[in-house]
């Protein structure tokens, strides 16, 4: 069986009730869509429970990418505001701030180097997208949609930024044949749900983020047979 969750954002509690609920067995697959790090309490350490299952694919979310452009910097130049040449970096980190960053660097600074290294890597070997297809349905699976969408332009010639940052228009399918599963938008936010804080599916769309971090339900999806889990 194959399952997704997206958009955990540190509730490290909800997902382990999650996976009482699901009990993967050994020959399941969990997608995680994206977004485990930020704003709630715990997002390193659901990561690294995430990290030490063999049956997780990990799927970047643009919080995953935030983070992962924050590790890269070299923060030498900001001894004094009067060094500053390249904006770039304060930019990237006020980003970061501005979207929750603080849970999950209270929890990195408390890692040992080695730990740290475990988690950036991991993080640099996941997947930017997943296509599948069960029971004779396709399926692609990414964290917020496909920007600047084209449908003759291939998925592998999509920018990370692009399928991590889109909102897409649900009114609208992208493939006559593919459904796609995102996260990325709680689907309390989606004009026109007919069902806010539970999954959302329409128009070859499917959205799974039912906003667990803002007081809705972690949610997950077996594609199998489109059962809904909520915890
Ligand atoms: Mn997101």
């Amino acid at each position: 069986m194959t399952y997704c969750i997206s958009d955990i954002h540190g509730e490290y509690e909800k997902f382990v009730e999650m996976l009482e609920l699901i009990q993967l067995g050994g020959d399941d697959t969990l997608y995680i869509i994206g977004d485990v790090f930020d704003r709630g309490e715990h997002p390193v350490k659901t990561l690294q429970k995430i990290m030490d299952m063999p049956n997780v694919r990990f799927i970047i979310g643009n919080h995953e990418l935030m983070a992962m452009e924050c590790f890269k910097l070299d923060l030498n130049q900001l001894s004094s505001i009067d060094d500053i040449t390249d904006y770039d970096t304060i930019e990237k980190l006020m980003t970061w701030a501005h979207n929750g960053s603080k849970t999950t660097m209270n929890e990195y600074g408390k890692l040992t180097t080695e730990e740290r290294h475990r988690v950036r890597d991991y993080l640099e070997n996941a997947l930017a997208y997943e296509q599948l297809e069960i029971g004779g349905q396709k399926f692609l699976l990414v964290h917020s949609g496909l920007m600047n969408f084209d449908p003759g332009r291939d998925i592998s010639d999509y920018e990370l930024y692009e399928l991590v940052w889109e909102r897409p228009d649900y009114s609208k399918p992208y493939f006559d044949d593919v459904i796609t599963v995102t996260g990325h938008t709680p689907t309390q936010l989606i004009e026109g749900c007919d069902t806010p804080g539970r999954i959302f599916k329409k128009n070859n769309h499917i959205v799974i983020d039912c906003g667990a971090v803002m007081g809705g339900s972690l949610a997950c999806l077996r594609l199998d047979d489109m059962k809904e889990f909520y915890v």
